[in-house]
């Protein structure tokens, strides 16, 4: 477990930041200790200079690679134009980008938000409203229908339909109307449609807090048909999902569904500022009218800039397709290395997770510390699951090297008992 690692001291620079963090910030993470100051690519450098190849991306907020110059230059070009305006004014940026990202998506309309549960919140609050206007459900009637094992994000409501304790235990009262089912089943789905109170169904196409649970082929196209047929809307998340990270523009593209409501963020600013966006047709998006909803930083001109440039990159760089493709070679050669310690690798893509099998509870800890100490940072979740969601641009060497830093960390497990 933490704190029994086999891994040598910090320096003392290193721990002079760990010990400001520890009792100055507030004790909600728990982070592997090293302590990074530059990023570049698909690395990162610590403070004592070491380098990195970085496997969790800012979860998946860093498809594009840190610090890609194309992204940090439209940063810092229109940082010495202006900002922010609110929304009380218009900017020469909202515009602009709000037809880039509608006509690369295909929807009528987007609605721009900064973090990635602001905009679960927003698709929540269009869904309900939908339910009333559109669909005829009686007042504060609407429920929405949500997946076990869900992460949708950290507000009041959206861990009202955790069903994890860690997220939601003790931070009641709960906020009503979500109907909580098994994920990867179509038959909970079509039963709890049934309740014509139903306004919509959240998922995530593919799990990623959860471990990077990717349901049975057809599942996405099915749940969509379902809710259709039962006039109610499907709701993507794809705030860790999309943006090539799966190998495809979004996951929900490898079962050619299309979201009523479609949450975006995280990779949406290219790791460079919190930027999310739900985009959806006219029919549910103008169901909000002015007054109704808003951020003081949604929409702002440096945030419309950031995601332009960071969409941009995505598509001229290949970085869906690689992501397919080494993505492909990454799983293959973790099954090649035929570990007695990888119980199962699993993912699509550059999503990607390993299930280790140890005796010690503390065992995926041990290898994330031992990869660290190789050159290789991820992190684990759920004790026994770790993440490989390398930046999209990596390349075939280095997808190598980091097959070849995993094997050797693992030889850590056969050295530490139960
Ligand atoms: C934390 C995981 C990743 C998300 C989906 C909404 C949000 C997230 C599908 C909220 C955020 C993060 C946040 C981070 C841990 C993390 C995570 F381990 F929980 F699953 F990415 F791998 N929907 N995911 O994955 O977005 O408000 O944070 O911008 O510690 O909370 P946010």
């Amino acid at each position: 477990m933490p704190g029994t690692s086999l891994s040598p001291a910090l320096s003392d620079r290193s721990r002079l930041y760990l010990d400001l963090e520890e009792k100055y910030g507030a004790h909600n993470y728990h982070p592997l200790p090293v302590v990074l100051s530059r990023g570049e690519r698909i690395y990162l450098w610590d403070v004592d200079g070491h380098r990195y190849i970085d496997c969790l991306s800012g979860y998946s907020a860093v498809n594009q690679g840190h610090c890609h110059p194309k992204i940090i230059n439209a940063l810092v070009e229109q940082a010495q134009q202006l900002t922010l305006t609110s929304r009380a004014f218009h900017s020469n940026t909202l515009g602009e980008y709000a037809q880039y990202i509608t006509t690369l998506f295909g929807y009528d309309k987007v609605l721009p938000m900064n973090t990635g549960v602001e905009a679960v919140e927003t698709a929540i609050k269009l869904c309900r409203r939908w339910g009333y206007q559109v669909k005829g459900i009686p007042e504060n009637k609407a429920r929405i229908i949500v997946c076990a094992d869900n992460f949708h994000g950290r507000t009041s409501t959206v861990i009202s339909f955790s069903t994890d304790p860690d997220s939601n235990s003790r931070f009641g009262p709960y906020m009503p109307g979500f109907v909580i089912i098994p994920y990867n089943d179509t038959n909970a789905l079509r039963q709890a449609l049934q309740d014509p109170y139903v306004a919509g169904f959240l998922v995530e196409p593919i799990q990623g807090e959860a471990g990077v649970v990717v349901p049975e082929d057809g599942y996405l196209r099915k749940a969509w048909q379902l809710c259709r047929d039962a006039n109610a809307l499907f709701i993507a998340d794809e705030i860790q999902t999309g943006l090539g990270r799966t190998g495809r523009m979004l996951a929900c593209d490898h079962e050619e569904v299309r979201p009523d409501i479609l949450i975006l963020g995280k990779a949406l600013s290219g790791g460079v500022l919190p930027i999310s966006a739900v985009l959806a047709d006219d029919d549910i998006m103008l169901t909000i009218r002015p007054g109704e909803h808003g951020s003081t930083y949604g929409g702002n001109p440096l945030a419309c800039k950031v995601a332009i440039a960071a969409l941009t990159v995505l598509l001229e760089e290949n970085m869906t397709e690689n992501a397919q493709q080494l993505g492909e070679l990454f799983r293959a050669e973790l099954q090649n290395l035929d570990s007695p310690h990888i119980q199962l690798v699993r993912g699509k893509g550059l999503l990607n997770a390993i299930v280790i099998r140890h005796a010690n509870p503390g065992a995926a800890w041990e290898l994330c510390m031992a990869l660290k100490d190789n050159g290789m940072l991820a992190k684990p979740t759920h004790g026994d699951k770790i993440r490989l969601a390398p930046p999209l641009v990596i390349t075939r060497e280095e997808v190598l090297a980091c097959i070849g830093i995993v094997k050797d960390s693992l030889l850590t497990l056969d050295r530490i008992g139960q």
